[in-house]
């Protein structure tokens, strides 16, 4: 049981494997293949995202692989930044740069206007299969200051109303009951059996 998350995202890594050690499995991420180069996110949606980096990495290590893309859709800007969530502030890919862009483009949006949701795309591949896909998305609302030091990514400016906190004021354990990738990683478990025994 080897499992491959196409991923080289400390924080999806580690959210990961605390999801993927309660089911007693171990898996590796593509920070232990520092050889194996990026894939190009060229699509427009998650879902095309997901795929591409699924499959990429499914034929090249030959092996069953499971991607994630995900972002932050804010309402007020459009649906933005969504798949460009990464690198919202440029290539660095800097999170502290990423939120601080956030704020700037929501100055002046009333409180009752910032509402976003966390998405996440999970895609399962393996070469000469027919991949899978499902999503999970999570509601909240844009805060104007940060709250919490736990988490990644937007998680300090991403207030969820059910939990009265930000994804960054919730534990590693709590975050993976309600967040958007475990939403999504649900929706695998019901369909994943059937589809490695097909
Ligand atoms: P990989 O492609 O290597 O997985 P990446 O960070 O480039 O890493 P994505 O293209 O899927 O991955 O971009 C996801 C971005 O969305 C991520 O960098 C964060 O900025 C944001 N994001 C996704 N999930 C998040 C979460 O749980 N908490 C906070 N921010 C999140």
């Amino acid at each position: 049981n080897q499992l491959l998350i196409a991923t080289r995202n400390k924080g999806k890594a580690k959210e990961f494997e605390a999801l993927f050690a309660k089911k007693g499995w171990s898996i590796k991420t593509l920070l232990d293949f520092p050889e194996i180069p990026d894939v190009d996110e060229t699509g427009t949606t998650f879902e095309e995202n997901a795929l591409l980096k699924a499959e990429t990495i499914a034929q090249t290590l030959n092996m069953v692989v499971l991607a994630d893309d995900s972002g932050l859709k804010v309402d007020a800007l459009g649906g933005q930044p969504g798949v460009y969530s990464a690198r919202f502030a440029g290539e660095a890919k800097s999170d502290a740069a990423n939120n601080a862009k956030l704020l700037h483009e929501l100055t002046d949006v009333p409180d009752a206007e910032r509402t976003a949701q966390f998405h996440c795309t999970l895609a399962l591949a393996m070469p000469d299969k027919e991949s899978l896909v499902v999503s999970g998305e999570v509601d909240g609302v844009i805060l104007t200051i940060p709250r919490g030091d736990n988490g990644f990514g937007y998680d300090p400016l991403f207030y969820v109303p059910r939990l009265e906190k930000t994804m960054a004021e919730l534990s590693g354990e709590e975050k993976n009951q309600n967040s958007h990738r475990s939403q999504a990683l649900m929706q695998l478990e019901k369909v994943w059996d059937g589809w490695v025994n097909q």
